[in-house]
């Protein structure tokens, strides 16, 4: 792909409506375009990193079994209205009529329509647990979206669902969730503290927030710094596993704002391990018990006896986690930025110097674009008339990983070649394909 044929476009200042680094970065960098308030279009660069993240979040969700469902956004306004939603729900919610004057909405959450789902298929404890996640877009009708998508109004979220037959085993599977968040946010790069929250309008009152620590974060934090080192490597999918993990977590003290109980952190978490801070929250998930399988009669035999499911639900935000990422790795005064591999729009950047009556640089990067391309190693050229100062500068606010730089100190087969930011050293193209390859191996 060269970068002159590309929908990237680039900003030369940092937009004034921007007040955070992730906003910052993406504006400038195109990742995204606002379209109206809140709401935004995802360009090239932006829409592969999302998309990147999507497949690793589904991957987990895969691991442990959870099985992908896709449900509209538009919803019906009858379900919610069995659950009491439709009101309760408030201004937040999206609502719409159709030709017919019929509500519609919006869906901002799918309890309902997934309770609707499972109450016409399953009908036998034999059937449970039933696991189900999609991924799609939702709707809410924010008061302030503010930090472009950090809290928007349509934001893209897997959102997953748990049935079981009794609360036992609806623990088992809100614990597995917890483990493939644990381990979702690790492959992100991301180090999330799972933090006892409040409910909100979801409901329930079991419920655990995954936050990663930020300055411009939007919850407040306070926790004990040893719940960092709770190493949860060896857990296996079982039921003694999983609710020993969760104990090891649960005895730190970990909340947001809400939550904050002064006497009982100076109780629980001695002075140098107390850490005060900001974070942003990437997942969320609930405890409900029969919340919505109650009023919508969403139900079991149990040999017999006829048993309301016991349920969960667990949000991961992808689209905010673009820019949670930013806020983590984005270092704003040097301006220098670096995607983790996997997730990374592309792997590599070449960068050639290119003179007026000399295209010998250019052909060069092509050669190695095609070597690396048959490797499946991602790249781009950016074949624009600019000096290599301004490329470099202006690729290590993209934050590719890996920079290949063409130009005065480079042979017919040896290139200046090193980390976005970090020292160049010279090294044929096998060399370079190498070192890639070993790192997306990791
Ligand atoms: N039904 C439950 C669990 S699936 C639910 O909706 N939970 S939630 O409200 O906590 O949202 C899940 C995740 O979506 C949040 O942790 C957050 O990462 C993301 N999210 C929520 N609101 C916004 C928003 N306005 N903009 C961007 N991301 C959001």
């Amino acid at each position: 792909m060269f970068l002159s044929k590309s929908l990237i476009p680039i900003l030369k200042n940092i937009p004034s409506e921007a007040k955070i680094k992730s906003h910052q970065l993406m504006l400038r960098t195109g990742m995204i375009k606002q379209s109206s308030a809140g709401i935004y279009s995802w360009l090239p660069l932006g829409f592969k990193v999302m998309k990147k993240i999507e497949s690793i979040v589904r991957e987990e969700q895969d691991n442990i079994g959870v099985q992908e469902i896709l449900m509209p956004t538009i919803q019906s306004s009858e379900i919610w209205k069995e659950s009491g939603r439709y009101n309760d729900y408030g201004e937040e919610m999206l609502r719409i009529k159709d030709r017919q004057n019929r509500e519609m909405l919006y869906g901002p959450t799918n309890e309902e329509l997934v309770t609707e789902i499972f109450r016409n298929s399953i009908k036998s404890y034999k059937s449970l647990p039933q696991l189900v996640y999609h991924i799609q877009w939702k709707f809410r009708d924010e008061l302030r979206p503010r930090f472009g998508v950090m809290r928007c109004r349509e934001f893209y979220m897997k959102d997953a669902y748990s049935f079981d037959v009794d609360m036992d085993e609806a623990i088992y599977s809100y614990n597995k969730f917890f483990l493939s968040y644990l381990k979702t946010f690790k492959r992100l790069e991301l180090s999330a503290i799972p933090m006892a929250a409040d409910t909100g309008p979801i409901g329930g009152n079991l419920s655990h927030e995954f936050i990663i620590i930020a300055e411009t974060g939007e919850s407040k934090i306070y926790t004990d710094k040893k719940i960092f080192d709770v190493d949860y490597s060896e857990t296996k999918i079982s039921k003694d596993s999983l609710s020993s993990l969760r104990n090891k977590y649960d005895t730190f003290y970990a909340v947001t704002d809400e939550k904050f109980n002064k006497k009982e952190f100076d109780n629980k978490v001695i002075e140098e391990n107390k850490l005060i801070t900001k974070g942003i929250e990437v997942g969320h998930i609930f405890y409900f018990g029969d919340k919505y399988s109650k009023t919508m009669n969403a139900s079991v035999d149990n040999k017999g006896k006829k048993e309301y499911v016991k349920m969960g639900s667990y949000g991961v935000g992808v689209s905010r986690l673009v820019a949670a990422i930013i806020e983590a790795k984005y270092d704003d005064k040097i301006e220098l930025m670096k995607w983790p591999i996997n997730i990374a729009p592309y792997h590599c950047v070449i960068l050639p110097q290119i003179n007026k009556n000399d295209k010998s640089n250019l052909e060069k990067s092509i050669n190695i674009y095609n070597k690396l391309k048959s490797k499946n190693i991602d790249c781009i050229i950016d074949d624009t008339d600019e000096t290599l100062s301004s490329k470099v500068k202006k690729f290590n606010l993209i934050g590719i990983p890996y920079q290949i730089i063409i130009g005065k100190n480079s042979g017919q087969n040896n290139f200046e070649f090193g980390g976005v930011g970090e020292n160049l050293s010279v090294y044929n193209v096998e060399k370079i394909e190498n070192i890639i390859l070993e790192e997306l191996k990791n």
